[in-house]
């Protein structure tokens, strides 16, 4: 029953029932502070329990298990990864890491083992940040570095972080209860999806994770002036939306343009958004992740500086706001070299890699040691309903994250 081939056939039918707890039918959309939220919490406090775990839900709504240590009082090992998705999702991305967290209790308590430390399991609640903007508000809580003034930041729909909370029946005052100390914490594991092609394009179903990069997150407000599609002259106008476009083409041009930095903007507003209006406001986001801080804060200045330049040359206002940023997080040595032998003792060529994708680990890395699992993604597709990992790269990441339990015994 608790065999890794079992556990993770468990795993793969586990991915699809939380698939299917969504804000929109048809796709997989789960925002923090949700409906969708409390109950994918309450089925993963269940499956806790049955791994032989007591679980709870924290301050900021992340869920948590604990397995206790033969020595219960050592600082605990943390494993986990996030719960929240992008909008129209994957169903491994966060989902995985949680899953195969819970697999790996399960095969211990079945056999009737405890590790000398403790195991706590933990759910993210909002890695992705796509409900308030800012990423990594459960990780953050837990590390003690959640910024009070994030409570104040609205949703689309103009609910506060602070209100939501209260929905959840939590309070934004109380969310510091969540914080672990340093002292607490041994270390974090997390095992995630590549999201990449790197491991597929070695044939390799699992890597080791060095480091994870650092992103900053923009906003921009272009204001010009809404007119007659047919009778303003050309030279005349004050087009929000082609003064957006050539920051846009700018934020592509500064990235390709520089090593190891990559750029997107993936949210662009228009209004008033009719055929035959002028563009008078146009809203975008840019996102920009590179290895090096050095090169990321670089990037990001000179985004804002063609941003600035193509709304003076339109005669239009430009308002740049730097709303999000995380530093770049080293992996641990230790960690490293503890996934690394698990990984050759399973069997598999160890390849280490950096990570594009922001994940937990990053905020994590503030309060502890970290480490990271990588698992192949198909076709290197994440962020898509098509993002895949096979039953038998579940398997692997099951065997790897046991013998990585083992590795920390010492
Ligand atoms: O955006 C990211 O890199 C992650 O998926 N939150
Ligand atoms: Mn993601
Ligand atoms: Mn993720």
């Amino acid at each position: 029953m608790n065999s890794p081939e079992a556990l993770a056939r468990q795993v793969m039918g586990r991915i699809d029932a939380l698939a299917a707890i969504s804000e929109t039918p048809g796709i997989l959309t789960r925002r923090y502070l949700t409906d969708e939220h409390r109950r994918a919490n309450a089925l993963v406090a269940d499956w806790m329990s049955v791994a032989g775990m007591t679980s709870r839900q924290d301050a900021a709504g992340n869920v948590i298990g604990r397995y206790q240590g033969a020595d219960d009082a050592r600082p605990v090992l943390m494993i986990g990864s996030h719960l929240d998705t992008v909008v129209n999702a994957g169903k491994f991305d966060g989902m995985l890491g949680v899953l195969c967290a819970i697999a790996c209790v399960q095969a211990l308590h079945g056999a009737g083992r405890r590790m000398s430390y403790p195991i706590v399991v933990v759910g993210f609640a909002d890695e992705e940040g796509v409900r308030f903007g800012t990423t990594y508000l459960g990780s953050r809580a837990i590390t003690g570095r959640l910024d009070p003034a994030t409570l104040d930041r609205t949703d689309s729909d103009g609910m506060s972080f602070r209100q939501a909370l209260e929905e959840f029946d939590l309070d934004g005052d109380r969310i510091c209860q969540a914080a672990y100390g340093r002292q607490d914490v041994k270390a974090f594991l997390e095992l995630h999806i590549e999201q990449g092609p790197v491991l597929e394009n070695l044939n390799r179903p699992a890597g080791i994770v060095t480091a994870i990069n650092g992103q900053t997150r923009l906003s921009v407000v272009i204001t010009g002036e809404a007119g007659h599609a047919g009778t303003v002259p050309m030279g005349l106008r004050r087009d929000a939306l082609t003064a957006a476009a050539e920051g846009v083409l700018a934020v592509e041009a500064i990235c390709a343009g520089m090593e190891d930095v990559v750029g997107t903007v993936g949210i662009l507003r228009t209004a008033p958004g009719a055929i035959n209006v002028i563009p008078g406001d146009v809203s975008f986001t840019v996102d920009v992740r590179a290895r090096e801080d050095g090169a990321r804060r670089d990037a990001v200045a000179r985004v804002i500086r063609a941003i600035r330049a193509a709304a003076e040359n339109r005669r239009v206002d430009a308002r740049v706001t730097v709303f999000h940023e995380a530093t770049a997080a080293p992996c641990a040595p230790a960690m490293m070299d503890a996934i690394e032998r698990a990984i050759v003792a399973t069997g598999i060529e160890p390849t280490r890699l950096p990570s594009g994708a922001g994940h937990d680990a990053a905020a994590m890395a503030e309060l502890c040691d970290v480490g990271m699992i990588f698992l192949r993604s198909e076709g290197g597709i994440s962020h898509n309903p098509a993002e895949r990992t096979t039953l038998d790269d579940v398997t692997a990441g099951i065997k790897i994250m046991l013998a990585v339990l083992e590795e920390l015994e010492g």
